[in-house]
């Protein structure tokens, strides 16, 4: 309670958004070596957002080298023995969607949260990597294909969620994997509408629980919109672990392991008033509960 008071005197004067600009957008002595390789740099969307070497997603048996423009976040829930995994990442381009399929496979995700839609304002954001309902995506390599099964739009028409399966011919595996799109965000925006993000977020919560391997977190560059989502999440499940929301802190986490996380002042405001309006209209309750439903 007593930071949601800070949060509110915060935002009303300013100071919140005064202090996040003042917060470093890369972690200093941090390296970048790996995506500004020669052979790497045509896998990064834009030049100017690479990941951290120490956090990388490291590739394993992906057949063009282990480098994908993401990185590990992990979100620590203090007093709930809880860690939320992430990986942010860029939404792939045509020639790295085998890559951002490795990556799944190899995380063990089940989730990918995409807040983005492919084409803003003439421009592409991002490629798609996945395939239309009843379609199969054959990967160039061979090893894996992937269908469609489900398609289903939120009434309101701000998400859509599909749902695919994942056929790996090398293992014989199949995965059923979920993605969440949330569709009304422009980049360098914010969301149109608090309640739908938080009505979003909400479901990326409930689709999460319980969950150890990453949740997959993409948008164009893998900077704003996701962090701005991953800050809510979090900022959710410490209302619900009863422990203080202090937004700079899980910024400056999130910036430890991904540079730029959440780009304008414009998001860190908006995602602090979701906050807020999540705590005061009690959409997020503390949950006592909490260590049992978590273990
Ligand atoms: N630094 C940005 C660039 O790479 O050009 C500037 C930029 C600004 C990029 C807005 C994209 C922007 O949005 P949109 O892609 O929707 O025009
Ligand atoms: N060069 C681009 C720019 O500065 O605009 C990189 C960029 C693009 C950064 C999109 C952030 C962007 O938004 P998001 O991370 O939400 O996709």
């Amino acid at each position: 309670a007593q930071s949601m008071l800070l949060l509110a005197d915060g935002l009303a004067s300013g100071a919140l958004v005064a202090q996040f600009e003042r917060l470093y957008r890369k972690k200093p002595g941090m390296s970048m070596l790996h995506a500004n390789k020669q052979e790497n740099v045509i896998k990064n969307r834009y030049r100017d957002i690479s990941p951290y070497d120490a956090s990388r997603v490291i590739l394993h048996e992906a057949p063009d080298g282990d480098y994908i423009n993401a990185n590990t976040v992990s979100m620590e829930i203090p007093g709930s023995g809880i860690v939320n995994r992430y990986i942010a990442t860029q939404g792939p381009l045509a020639s790295t969607v085998g890559d951002f399929w490795h990556m799944l496979v190899e995380a063990g995700s089940t989730l990918v949260v995409m807040v983005t839609t492919l084409v803003e304002r003439g421009r592409t954001k991002c490629h798609k990597y996945w395939p239309s309902l009843g379609e199969t995506l054959e990967l160039s390599n061979g090893r894996f294909n992937i269908s469609c099964a489900k398609e289903e739009a939120d009434p309101s028409g701000s998400f859509v969620f599909r749902e695919f399966v994942l056929r790996d011919s090398q293992t014989g595996e199949k995965r059923d994997v979920t993605q969440m799109q949330y569709l009304a965000w422009p980049d360098h925006g914010v969301p149109d509408d608090v309640n739908r993000f938080l009505a979003f977020t909400r479901q990326v919560r409930h689709e999460r629980s319980g969950m150890v391997e990453p949740a997959i977190v993409h948008c164009s560059a893998g900077i704003g919109r996701t962090g701005v989502l991953i800050l809510m999440e979090t900022a959710m499940c410490l209302i619900e672990a009863n422990q203080p929301v202090y937004p700079l802190e899980i910024c400056r986490q999130m910036r430890n392991q991904r540079a730029m996380m959440i780009q304008t002042p414009s998001q860190y405001k908006f995602v602090c008033s979701c906050v807020h309006h999540a705590y005061t209209e009690e959409l997020v309750k503390p949950l006592p509960e909490l260590n049992q439903l978590n273990r």
